[in-house]
């Protein structure tokens, strides 16, 4: 055993790595890119040969992981919010099947919105899926929650969420860690037609989920990540989940809150704890990062009882992201904020680098759009989603990933033309290919470009599964290979770029354009790479 300076995200991979898991699935997202990261560069992970690759998408990561767990292993799968979405299939009806090898979701939550389209609350999706969710407070809870997760799995056999949030995800603390488990051997499900979701077996399954919820109610009742912490000033009593406590804490320096507290890392929420906490006190103040997912439960439908205190009744702002002062406010103590910011900080709103290929490709499509007309272009998300802001504002839409070409798609069905979508490389094969396979299927004239930069920059330059097989992907699916078209986006073939954009688009089918430069920023990061390779090299 160790003591270890870890990011929350860091601590979640240790933990699981220690708990013994065989396999990471995911598909980059901020905040839980992480997670993978170290997994990826853990000598544990390398030796043991732990599956730590990227997926195209969360769905195909789910279903991976859903596969590992299968073959009797654990296994861990991990996305942003808004990637559960897009796993939301494959994740619900892994509570039906139930798991053989423990398999544990890990969910990374954005409230603000930080780097996000929403600030959705994932244990909506654990408490949806009847599954238990752990929450931690801070980095030691975020390790040993990951390590005992697959245990729990396994007793219960359903998957286990955790659900963290940016803060938590994204800063340091000393973790301790446990002893190394062994991996699970490759073991097959006692029943053969447990993961067959026919209806005559799925609803068998569901009952056995229904039935094995007091028993997950049982678990949260003894979880020592549910504690009731007695305090004699019983005007107000405060349930504090996940990352809440730290910044309640935070309030309490000097020493003990003379409030009751109810700390709640696990649910589903332990019923007698808060009922022990609400009988008790006059007031109880929900503090929770998120949604009011415990206060709406507390409040119930008609929100009659006024004494519960939290988001709903503006005790707590009902958007963006707790921390210490916002805590303060509610508790009617001092707020420590630091120094005003001075009046001569501008804000700066993102860019694209200097040098980004992007930069060309938006160049090109708003002189082309000048014959054109304006709002007839749908984008995604990736670097290329800032072409929304000045000087470019080439862009109408950003919305979820994939949603540029199926968006583009229904406008010209509407009778916009030309309809053009603009995707990244890696956007493209996470959700981009069904879609323009739809527009393949009824041969809908829409121009799509796909800015390949050879990486998924926007997370932070992870390999991209299009990456050398762009052409063939989109030939594959159908689209006409005079109508798959390269260039190379840089400033001295600016010309050559409007000319084929106006070409294609004046073209009434489907055409793929596909400027192609590698990211700058990854290009540099690569050079360095490889220098150190040779200076190595030379000293060895
Ligand atoms: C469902 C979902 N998963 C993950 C993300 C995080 N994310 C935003 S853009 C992006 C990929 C960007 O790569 P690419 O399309 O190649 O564009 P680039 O940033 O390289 O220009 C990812 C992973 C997200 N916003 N939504
Ligand atoms: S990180 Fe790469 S893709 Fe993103 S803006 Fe910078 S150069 Fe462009």
């Amino acid at each position: 055993m160790e003591k270890l300076l870890l990011l929350g995200a860091e601590a979640i991979a240790q933990g699981a790595i220690d708990g013994g898991m065989s396999g990471i699935y995911a598909y980059p997202g901020t905040p839980s890119t992480e997670i993978t990261e170290y997994v990826q560069h853990n000598k544990i992970a390398v030796e043991r040969n732990i599956h730590r690759q990227w997926s195209a998408n969360e769905k195909t990561a789910m279903e991976a992981s859903l596969g590992m767990s299968y073959a009797g292993k654990r296994t861990m799968v991990c996305m942003k919010h808004v990637g559960l979405n897009v796993a939301a299939d494959a994740f619900i009806n892994s509570a039906i099947t139930g798991v053989n090898g423990g398999l544990v979701v890990t969910v990374a939550d954005d409230p603000s919105m930080h780097s996000s389209q929403n600030e959705q609350d994932s244990r909506f999706y654990g408490k949806f899926a009847m599954i238990p969710i752990f929450e931690p407070a801070n980095q030691q809870e975020a390790y040993d929650m990951a390590y005992e997760a697959f245990d729990l799995s396994e007793k219960l056999k359903v998957p286990v969420m955790i659900r963290i949030t940016t803060r938590l995800s994204h800063s340091r603390s000393g973790v301790e860690t446990r002893p190394l488990k062994t991996e699970n051997k490759l073991k097959y499900p006692e029943d053969p037609i447990q993961f067959v979701l026919l209806p005559f077996n799925a609803r068998k399954r569901y009952r056995g989920l229904l039935n094995i919820q007091s028993l997950m109610e049982q678990q949260s009742e003894q979880s020592s990540y549910n504690t009731y912490y007695p305090g004699r000033n019983k005007s107000l009593g405060i349930i504090a989940c996940g990352i809440a406590y730290n910044y309640l804490m935070e309030n309490y320096q000097e020493g003990k809150c003379s409030h009751p507290i109810l700390q709640i890392g696990q649910y589903p929420l332990p019923f007698i704890k808060v009922e022990k906490i609400v009988n008790e006190c006059e007031h109880v103040l929900v503090l929770e990062d998120g949604y009011p997912f415990v206060e709406e439960m507390l409040r119930g439908y008609l929100a009659k009882d006024t004494k519960i205190r939290g988001r709903l009744d503006g005790t707590i702002p009902r958007d963006g992201e707790l921390n210490p002062d916002v805590v303060a406010k509610a508790l009617d103590r001092e707020v420590k904020t630091g120094m005003e910011i001075p009046s001569i900080v501008t804000n700066r709103p993102p860019e694209l680098c200097a040098g980004c290929s992007h930069r060309d490709i938006y160049n090109a499509l708003n002189e082309t759009m000048i014959e054109f007309g304006k709002q007839k272009v749908f984008s995604d998300i990736g670097c290329y989603a800032l072409g929304a802001l000045p000087p470019w504002n080439s862009i109408n839409s950003c919305v979820d990933m994939g949603a540029s070409i199926t968006m583009a798609k229904g406008a010209a069905d509407a009778g916009v033309h030309p309809s053009i979508a603009v995707i990244g490389d890696s956007t493209f094969t996470h959700s981009g290919m069904t879609a323009l396979l739809d527009c393949v299927y009824e041969n809908t004239p829409v121009t799509v470009i796909i800015s390949d930069n050879a990486t998924t920059a926007m997370t932070g330059g992870q390999a991209s599964h299009a990456t050398g097989r762009l052409e063939e992907i989109c030939i594959g699916l159908g689209v006409k290979p005079e109508h798959v078209i390269t260039l190379t986006p840089l400033p001295k073939y600016h010309d050559e770029m409007v000319k084929v954009l106006r070409e294609e688009m004046l073209y009434e089918g489907i055409s793929v354009i596909i400027p192609r430069r590698e990211c700058i920023v990854q290009s540099v990061a690569n050079s360095k790479k490889q220098k150190k390779v040779i200076v190595e090299g030379v000293a060895q």
